[in-house]
């Protein structure tokens, strides 16, 4: 049987998104690269280095600048991203998402985090939630990135509960091919055809219900 559900952070609990893209979109003009709403969206779930690299690839100045530079080019990304999710308040979880987690404590099973981001913790707790995860696993703990199951396996070993019996939420392909090689139940969130690998995707979080997911999980 389920024991836990583990989330997946931005585009699933709340949508950092936009600012990750407003504060990628000002190191990309001060780098004279056009960046657009549409690359952003190639960044779901993908870390802050990798994310400059492809940033950088798609400017054709992948071989412009030394570690040390990115370094600095990354910091400077989150310094900005950083001011701008200090206006996150709890009305910006995404819809249904609160009813979800009620539904989860309700059935008294167990709750962990496994998000990309070094900043995890902080948008938890700008959103009143961080008390409402046993575990919460981020960029940080984790040697590799999304699609590689790591995140996921790390939150159920330190949730106590086989892989078999957690369900994983995700937005991003990256993520759901990573709940998949942790031998774990899918759900995604957004488009159906994004989705080959998830066992189901829901258009929107409002239709997020426990009750439904339960019986499709063997
Ligand atoms: C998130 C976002 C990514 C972002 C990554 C790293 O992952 O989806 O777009 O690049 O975190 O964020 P940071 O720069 O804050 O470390 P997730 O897994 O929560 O969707
Ligand atoms: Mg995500």
């Amino acid at each position: 049987p389920v024991q836990a559900v583990i989330f997946d952070l931005d585009g699933v609990i709340t949508d950092t998104a936009e600012y990750h893209y407003e504060a990628w979109k000002v190191l990309a003009e001060e780098l004279s690269i056009p960046f657009t709403r549409e690359f952003n969206e190639e960044l779901k779930g993908i870390s802050r280095m990798e994310s400059l690299e492809k940033i950088l690839v798609l400017g054709g100045k992948a071989h412009g600048f030394t570690e040390e530079q990115k370094n600095a080019l990354a910091d400077k990304k989150n310094e900005h991203y950083l001011t701008l999710i200090q206006n996150i308040t709890p009305a910006d979880v995404l819809p249904g998402i609160n009813e979800f987690i009620a539904e989860i404590e309700a059935q008294g099973l167990k709750i962990g985090l496994a998000s990309a981001s070094k900043n995890a913790i902080a948008v938890l707790e700008s959103l009143g939630l961080k008390d409402k995860f046993h575990v919460i696993v981020d960029a940080k703990t984790v040697h590799r990135g999304k699609p590689d199951p790591e995140i996921f396996l790390k939150a159920a070993r330190l949730l106590e509960v086989e892989p078999g019996a957690c369900i994983g939420v995700e937005d991003a392909a990256a993520g759901v091919e990573a709940i998949k090689g942790a031998g774990m139940f899918a759900v995604a969130i957004g488009a159906k055809e994004l989705f080959a690998h998830a066992d189901l995707v829901y258009e929107s979080t409002d239709e997020l219900s426990l009750e439904a997911i339960l019986p499709l999980v063997r």
